[in-house]
């Protein structure tokens, strides 16, 4: 029966606005004591979305903290609990913050239906519920989540592309400006070290030379991969151009940061790079080290001082950490 009323409402439209519908899928939460009207809703909306009833207002915040929902629906007037306190209650749930919330209302709950409404509630229906309004206001607000979703999924990836080196997945320069920002001055506030490393692969051109920009390539890939590995959770691995790499570590004095370095140069050192095409190339890289000097040391001048010393990692025959 159900299923033919959802087909009923969908003869002004055309099919493909039925398949629609039917895509929308989402997952509804539904907390309403009131048999009657719960029967109701469950008989509109279980054909075409999935469709919990919790038993009450906690049931319903813990399941609204393990699981993401598209819908709250919510009734004003709960047995022991109150709806309004309810609906805020749920944006304090990071996963529920955003969802929308349909109340179902007494005719007689104007003037705390205003609060709600004040309070970032998306719509409302009153009792006792239709069955086609309510599927009309269920899926208003499901295309809009679906809507503002999507959004937010283009936002973020598109920051995080702004944000990464697109072929080794590291952080790229601009970022690492951004946060060298922070950086140094939460090292300044707090008088804490801060040190910056610069890595630059030796004889790189002769890799390329050799084995193809490809496989140059391949060999960026897999360096930052151990860089990845050879760093701790705190630090923040860059890509600043080419082949070479910057590490910036908090609260990491040139001693500590010289040591992780020459783990790592170490580990660079040891096992060739395999490229896609087998080859096995041996690559070394040479690292300059400085620290951070406390007010009036900018950016520039601690990334002076690390390229300094990568000079003189160079010169002294490279493969080497130089502080
Ligand atoms: P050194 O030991 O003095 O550092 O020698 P080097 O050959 O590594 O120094 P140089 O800076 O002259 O060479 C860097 C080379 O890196 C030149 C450039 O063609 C190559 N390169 C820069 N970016 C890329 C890239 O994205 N892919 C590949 N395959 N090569 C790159
Ligand atoms: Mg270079
Ligand atoms: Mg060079
Ligand atoms: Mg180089």
């Amino acid at each position: 029966a159900d299923e033919l009323s959802l087909r009923a409402t969908s003869v002004h439209g055309n099919h493909r606005d039925f398949m629609r519908l039917a895509d929308l899928g989402g997952r509804i939460l539904m907390v309403d004591d009131r048999e009657t009207s719960s029967r109701k809703i469950q008989q509109a909306l279980s054909s075409a979305f999935t469709l919990e009833r919790a038993n009450d207002a906690a049931d319903a915040l813990s399941r609204a903290i393990e699981h993401d929902y598209d819908l709250l629906v919510v009734s004003l007037s709960l047995e022991g609990a109150d709806g309004l306190r309810l609906c805020s209650q749920f944006r304090t749930i990071d996963r529920a913050r955003y969802t929308p919330v349909l109340l179902i209302t007494d005719p007689d709950e104007n003037a705390r239906l205003l609060r709600a409404l004040d309070l970032g509630v998306n719509d409302y229906i009153v009792r006792p519920v239709d069955a086609n309004e309510m599927r009309a206001r269920v899926r208003t607000q499901l295309r809009r989540k679906k809507f503002s979703d999507r959004l937010t999924d283009m936002v973020s990836s598109a920051m995080e592309l702004s944000i990464t080196d697109p072929l080794t997945g590291l952080y790229n320069r601009r970022h690492l400006d951004t946060q060298l920002r922070s950086m140094v001055a939460i090292a300044e506030e707090t008088g804490k070290p801060l040190s910056l490393l610069i890595f630059d692969i030796d004889f790189f051109k002769g890799i390329n030379d050799r084995y193809g920009h490809d496989a140059g390539d391949d060999v960026l890939r897999e360096f930052a991969t151990r860089m990845r590995k050879g760093v701790r959770g705190i630090d923040l691995v860059a890509r600043f151009g080419g082949e070479e790499f910057v590490v910036a570590m908090p609260e990491t004095d040139a001693h500590v940061a010289a040591f992780i370095a020459d783990r790592l140069r170490r580990d660079i050192d040891r096992a060739p790079f395999a490229t896609r095409t087998g080859d096995q190339i041996p690559v070394t890289v040479s690292i300059g080290v400085a620290e951070h000097l406390g007010q009036g040391d900018t950016i520039e001048t601690l990334v002076r001082r690390a390229d300094q010393a990568l000079y003189s990692a160079k010169r002294g025959g490279r493969n080497r950490v130089v502080e």
